[in-house]
């Protein structure tokens, strides 16, 4: 059976983009596939970040996986920090094998760098050796498959790059995943700036829509988002920007192609186009705020749903983390 693997951080609450770039794949993966999803908080450390809200963070992110359909019974559904011990000795292990060189090259080290630079913050090691711990997490779990948006595609290749090369030197321990993007919303933009993507992070809460968001908010948002001094409603990601991200937003929420949808609006105007994507989206969300509603009562009952999962995952991580050190010949525990 396949094996699937993917974590998000609880940097905030849920957005689009990490429900159709991400969620929507782990969702429908759990129906064919051994998946295993994962609140990775050890990675929302590496920017500076309140102590005071990372619990219930993590807790609410949970929530909202299950509300989206992720379900517990048939997903091992744990928090990565709850595995620690195991993930970043694996990272350890991995440090040891990945090159700096290649750290420093990934794309979201060097805008994060500056980030943290332009705030006066240290740029961390963690920052940099981030990819190396999301290396653990996949691998750990011998997923062939990782379900995430178009932006995690280098951090897919660096943890298949370092697999690959464990293997090499060490004999064959790692199964080597590959990404799985969405067919329509592989990287959903910011709605005031359609040129960077819809972040947990975004400056503005404006151009995000976040899952827990109300209708009323939702339609706003979308009515306001930045589009062309045009009319004409057409696909065109160099130009129309703004409409092209709004056309992929509304092919997937409804499952409709963006020729299906170009040519209903086209020349309805803008202002018609936007009012019937604000809706999509409302509607697609529905049922997730719907059950989130019901879920948020209980977090007792969430955490140990948690505790359940971290068991799960423990005893897929353990023995690959041993295999590890067996093919690097550490001297095993008498
Ligand atoms: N805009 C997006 N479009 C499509 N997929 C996206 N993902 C994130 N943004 C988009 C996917 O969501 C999963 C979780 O990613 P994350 O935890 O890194 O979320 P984030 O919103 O990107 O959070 P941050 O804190 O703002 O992090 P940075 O700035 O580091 O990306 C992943 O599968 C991701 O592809």
């Amino acid at each position: 059976m396949t094996r699937v693997f993917s974590g998000m951080q609880p940097t905030g609450d849920l957005h689009l983009g990490n429900h159709l770039g991400a969620l929507v794949n782990w969702v429908r993966m759990q129906e064919t596939a051994d998946v295993t999803y994962c609140v990775v908080d050890l990675h929302a450390i590496t920017m500076a970040h309140d102590p005071a809200v990372l619990a219930d963070r993590t807790v609410g992110l949970a929530m909202q996986f299950v509300a989206a359909g992720v379900d517990p019974d048939r997903s091992t559904l744990f928090v990565q920090s709850h595995v620690g011990d195991v993930h970043a000795q694996m990272t350890w292990l991995f440090d040891a094998v990945a090159g700096v060189g290649e750290l420093q090259k990934m794309p979201q080290f060097r805008e994060k760098s500056e980030q943290a630079a332009g705030r006066n913050g240290q740029v961390t090691a963690g920052l940099l050796t981030y990819p190396v711990l999301q290396t653990s997490d996949i691998l750990l779990y011998d997923a062939d498959e990782v379900p995430v948006g178009e932006d995690q595609r280098h951090h897919i290749e660096i943890a298949r790059d370092i697999g690959g090369r464990f293997n090499h030197r060490f004999g064959e321990v790692f199964v080597l995943p590959k990404a799985i993007f969405p067919e329509a919303a592989a990287r959903v933009m910011d709605l005031q700036d359609p040129t960077r993507k819809m972040s947990t992070s975004g400056e503005s809460d404006k151009g995000r829509i976040n899952l827990l968001d109300d209708p009323d908010r939702i339609l706003k948002k979308v009515r306001s988002a930045q589009t062309d001094s045009g009319r004409e409603v057409a696909y065109d990601r160099g130009d129309k920007a703004g409409v092209s991200n709004l056309l992929e937003i509304m092919a997937a929420a409804t499952g409709r192609t963006i020729d299906e949808l170009v040519d209903e609006y086209a020349d309805g105007g803008y202002g018609t186009f936007k009012a019937a994507v604000g809706e999509a989206i409302v509607e697609m969300l529905r049922p997730l705020q719907a059950r989130h509603a019901e879920l948020v009562d209980d977090p007792g009952e969430m955490k140990r749903l948690l505790a359940a999962g971290a068991d799960k995952a423990r005893a897929v991580s353990a023995p690959t983390l041993q295999r590890a050190k067996d093919a690097m010949g550490f001297l095993p525990a008498a």
